[in-house]
């Protein structure tokens, strides 16, 4: 039985409820946030607005933004392959790269695109360093997909791998970068002047500060290629990637480095790929690696063999082989305290590392030893 002392409270209960929901849906705080409204009170003249802004700052309060750059560096530069509607990812890539590293040692920056680079493109990465930044272009038969590739071959395969959904399987542009990136990219003409290079892409994050020169421990310490995160290539991309490589492999015994890291493309003393690779977007490497005769021979090799359009093979892959056989696997180096994320994925530093650069990474979100990560593989090189 329910007493009307009862059967008050639960009506009250119900129409108290009642108001909160409405409450909630009728927006009780206000109006809603779009620009109209925004502007609205803005201009309403309401509250005070404080001094009016002065352009300019009392000289005293400017903190010189000039470091003393080191005498002794590499002979490097970084190099960005980018078209122009990538500026605003450019602009952030390098800004963290200035501000981290490159404010202190001004290392030149080398962009590449295989159209012209637009005026606006040119001002904005100028204005963000005081380092030399070069702008070059591509020539047409270093990207565009050579005469010789069946185009029918090439379509049918594009749309096979459209069809399954393959990342990027139905671009031409993107195989054109690919194959680029393979076998291009360190003769350029603006490349030819350098030794060492590091790649950087669009939108990446650079999170730790770097104090001393990466550029100087590869060339003191004489390593050939570094990387900071590895994992495994998506089989539909290299379906004959490995079986042309140990045909390469046949033909020329001679060309494999002694010591080389064969053991961390393959668990079976190279019968089958594992699928490791370095993650190519972010490399410090020695283009004397890729200039030399065992690269050179190779990339041509995999050129003729077609499978940057008749598949979708990466620079990646190819790279991260050539580097593996071509050199000692102590030439091969891991940058553990460049903290960096490319999207999906981060290598942050972690512990003593991650204090010593100041990181802002957080050290949970680390790819470094997820089910994913190849570098369990580098690590039992050694
Ligand atoms: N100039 C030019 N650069 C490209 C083109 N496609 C990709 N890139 C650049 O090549 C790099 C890799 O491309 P991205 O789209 O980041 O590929 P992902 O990292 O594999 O997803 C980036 O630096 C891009 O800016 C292109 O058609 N022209
Ligand atoms: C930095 O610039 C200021 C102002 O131009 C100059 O006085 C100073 O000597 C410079 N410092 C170095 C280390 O170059
Ligand atoms: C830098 O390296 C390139 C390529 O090896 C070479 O041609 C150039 O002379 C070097 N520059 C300097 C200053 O050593
Ligand atoms: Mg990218």
């Amino acid at each position: 039985m329910m007493t009307p002392m009862r059967y008050i409270v639960l009506v009250l209960a119900i129409i108290i409820s009642f108001h909160f929901i409405l409450s909630f849906s009728h927006e009780s705080y206000g109006q809603t946030i779009n620009f109209d409204n925004l502007k609205k009170q803005w201009s309403a003249g309401t509250g005070s607005s404080g001094p009016p802004y002065k352009a300019g700052v009392p000289s005293e309060y400017i903190v010189p933004n000039n470091y003393t750059i080191p005498d002794r560096k590499a002979n490097a530069t970084f190099v960005i392959l980018a078209r122009n509607t990538d500026l605003n990812g450019v602009i952030s890539s390098i800004k963290q790269m200035e501000d981290r590293f490159n404010k202190k040692f001004r290392y030149p920056y080398t962009l590449l695109n295989e159209q012209p680079f637009t005026p606006n493109f040119k001002a904005r990465v100028q204005e963000i360093t005081h380092a030399p930044v070069s702008f070059g272009q591509i020539s047409p038969e270093d990207w565009y997909q050579p005469s010789w590739i069946d185009e029918e071959k090439a379509t049918k395969a594009r749309e096979e791998m459209s069809k399954n959904n393959v990342i990027y399987g139905g671009s031409v542009p993107y195989r054109n970068m690919c194959r680029f990136n393979s076998g291009f990219f360190y003769r350029h003409p603006l490349m030819q002047q350098f030794k060492y290079y590091w790649r950087v892409e669009p939108d990446v994050k650079f999170y730790c500060d770097l104090d001393y020169d990466p550029f100087l421990i590869m060339q003191d310490q004489q390593k050939k290629y570094a990387f900071t995160i590895s994992l495994y290539e998506y089989e539909a991309t290299i379906p004959t990637l490995w079986k042309t490589v140990k045909n390469f492999i046949k033909e020329n015994p001679t060309l494999i480095s002694p010591d080389n890291a064969m053991a961390f493309l393959s668990d079976d003393g190279g019968e089958n790929y594992n699928r490791c690779h370095f993650w190519s977007n972010f490399e410090i490497a020695d283009m004397d690696l890729w200039r030399g005769e065992a690269y050179t021979k190779f990339f041509e090799f995999l050129d003729k063999e077609g499978g940057f359009y008749y598949e979708r093979w990466g620079d990646a892959p190819v790279h991260s082989i050539g580097a593996a056989l071509f050199a000692k696997k102590e030439e091969i180096h891991f940058f553990n305290d460049i903290g960096y994320r490319h999207e999906p994925f981060q290598h942050c530093p972690q512990g003593a590392a991650h204090s010593q650069g100041k990181c802002w990474c957080d050290e949970g979100d680390n790819f470094d030893y997820e089910w994913y990560s190849c570098l369990n593989r580098y690590d039992r090189l050694f």
